[in-house]
This record gives C-alpha cells, structure tokens and sequence, in this order.
C-alpha cells in the first residue's frame, strides 16, 4: 500500500500536496517549522525536524512511509542528503522533484558565486544599497561588511537584533511579482541584488525587476546534491509512485 513522506516547503510541493490529495494518495506534508505560520496543506500536516538520518530512518518505519518526495527548496541540501541516506537505510524509493535552474536572459547582469562567502567576497568596496533576498538564515555572513545598507525580505519579523548595523527589514512571504519587486527596488534605492538560484516562479520576480531596472545581480549557485531519481513534473511524480522501477536509479 502507498503512502508518502512529502517533503515540502516550497511551490512545488504545495501543487503536488493538491495533486495527491485530489488523487486520494495517501500522502504526509513535512514543514521543517522555519516560519511561524506555514501555508496550510490539503494534506495532514507534520512540522519540526526528524532528529538526522537515524530520526527519519525511524520515522518512515513507524509511519509505513513506502515512497518519499523530496520537493525542498534546492538550498535544502541537508534535509535532501539526510533523505537519500536515510531512503537507503530504510528500503524506501525516493524521488526529487527538482525545478530547473535559472539561466540569465539577454539584458541580466548576473555574476555567479558558488556559495555565501563568495557572494560576500563578490560585494562592490563603495557603499551601496544591497537587497539580501536569500532570507534570515544566513545574514550574518554580510556583517563583514557593515558600511552598505542592506534591504532584507524575511518571512517573519526578526525578534532579535540584526547582524548588520544599516538594515531595511521588509516582512513578506512569497510568491512575488514583478511589479512588485520593481517598485520596491526602485523605493529603496537598491543598486544591487544578491540571490540564490532557487528557480521556480516563487521568487524569480526579483530577477525579472533587476532586469528592467538594469541592476547587477549576485547569483548564488546551487549546493551539489547526492545522486537520486529526480523529476520534474507532476507526471514524473505520478509515474515514480505508480512504476518506481520504470525510472531506474
Ligand atoms: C518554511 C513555507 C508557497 C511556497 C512559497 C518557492 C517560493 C516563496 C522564494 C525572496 C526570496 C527565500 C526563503 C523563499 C522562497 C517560496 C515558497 C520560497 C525565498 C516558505 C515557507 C517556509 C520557508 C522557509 C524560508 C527560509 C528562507 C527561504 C525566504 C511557509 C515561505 C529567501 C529562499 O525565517 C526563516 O528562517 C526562513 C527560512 C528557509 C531561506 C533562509 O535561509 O532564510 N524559505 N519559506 C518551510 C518549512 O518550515 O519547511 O511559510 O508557508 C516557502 C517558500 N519560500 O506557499 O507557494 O517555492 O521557492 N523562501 C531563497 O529562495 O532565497 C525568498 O525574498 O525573493
Ligand atoms: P536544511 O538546512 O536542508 O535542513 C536542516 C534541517 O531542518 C534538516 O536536517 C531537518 O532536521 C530539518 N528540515 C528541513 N526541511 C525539512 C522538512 N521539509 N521537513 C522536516 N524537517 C526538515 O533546510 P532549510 O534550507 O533550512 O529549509 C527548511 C525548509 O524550508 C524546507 O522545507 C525547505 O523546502 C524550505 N525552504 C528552504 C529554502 C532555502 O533557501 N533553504 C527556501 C524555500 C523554502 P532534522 O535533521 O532534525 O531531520
């Protein structure tokens, strides 16, 4: 008997959880529990950590998990490596539903880094007004440089202090437009982006903005994930539930 462990947090995810639920899939919503109201699912709903590989390990064998989707966000790549560990060790099938990348278009002004440090590194000397569209997790890493102003969309308000002196706090949740993100680069003055490359619709509306307001952006590549079957399309997704061996490894 199928049932799944889908592993959410993103657009993706919430059209699969429509998807499933529709089908009558017998299927579980995982949120890691990052933002206080997380979007509602049409799917019965877990939130928080599974405690590692050894805690999912144990989850998926008291919850007769036969199939897990991971449709995290690309920049989840802990929680992504902890499933394909912990689908081997449990004789679980696993499939990643993956959106593409993005590629720069005529007009995009990217530069790509591999990681934070290299979009830290990357920073102009001259103070400028940088909006940091890569969330609360990982700010710390711009303090190094205190003398730009940085714009910061975050989920929730931030309850503590910020790490960075000259700090712009816009609380949204996404998806986003492009008009949107137009005027609000324009309103704060921003004169740089840096992102990571999520992909996806949710948040490439920065990017589409960028564009007409012919501002550079830092593009922060994605982690390289373990080797997995991965989709990426519903369909993919149905005919891995349906016929997991069709798609080999
Ligand atoms: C908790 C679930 C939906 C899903 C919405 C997508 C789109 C908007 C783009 C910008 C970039 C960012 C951030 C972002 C996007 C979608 C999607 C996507 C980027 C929610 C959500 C959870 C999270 C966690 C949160 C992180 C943060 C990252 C904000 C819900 C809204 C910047 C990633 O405060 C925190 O601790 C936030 C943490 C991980 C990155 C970071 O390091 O701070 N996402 N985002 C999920 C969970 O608990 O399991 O609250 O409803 C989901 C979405 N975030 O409803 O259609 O699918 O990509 N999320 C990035 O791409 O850089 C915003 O502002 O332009
Ligand atoms: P991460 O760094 O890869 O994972 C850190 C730990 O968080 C994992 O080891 C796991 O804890 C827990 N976790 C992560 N995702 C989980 C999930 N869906 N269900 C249950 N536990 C989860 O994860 P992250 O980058 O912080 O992302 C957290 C969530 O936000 C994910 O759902 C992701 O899809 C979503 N999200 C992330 C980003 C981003 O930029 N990173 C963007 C949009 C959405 P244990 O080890 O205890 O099991």
């Amino acid at each position: 008997m199928t049932r799944v462990l889908l592993l959410g947090g993103t657009t993706e995810a919430a059209a699969l959880a429509r998807h499933f639920a529709e089908g009558g899939i017998d299927a579980v919503y995982s949120y890691a529990g990052r933002t206080e109201t997380p979007a509602a699912q049409p799917l019965p709903v877990r939130i928080g950590g599974f405690g590692g590989i050894d805690g999912l390990v144990a989850y998926l064998g008291a919850e007769s998990i036969t199939h897990i989707v991971d449709a995290t966000h690309p920049f989840a790549a802990t929680m992504s490596r902890n499933a394909v560990a912990a689908a081997e060790r449990a004789g679980v099938r696993l499939c990643a539903y993956e959106r593409p990348a993005w590629e720069a278009e005529d007009g995009d002004d990217w530069t790509h880094v591999a990681d934070l440090a290299g979009a830290v590194a990357a920073l102009p000397e001259e103070p400028s007004c940088i909006f940091l569209a890569i969330g609360r997790q990982h700010l710390s890493a711009f303090a190094a440089l205190p003398w730009h102003r940085y714009i910061l969309r975050l989920v929730d308000a931030p309850t503590g202090a910020l790490p960075l002196p000259d700090a712009q706090v816009v609380v949204a949740k996404g998806p986003f437009t492009a008009e949107d993100d137009t005027a609000l680069l324009k309103s704060r003055r921003v004169n740089l982006i840096v992102a990571k490359n999520s992909g996806g619709s949710g948040a490439r509306a920065k990017l589409v903005a960028a564009r007409a307001l012919g501002l550079p952006v830092i593009m922060i590549d994605r982690p390289v994930l373990p080797p997995r079957q991965s989709v990426s399309s519903i369909d993919g997704i149905m005919r891995f539930l349906a016929h997991p061996a069709d798609l080999g490894v």
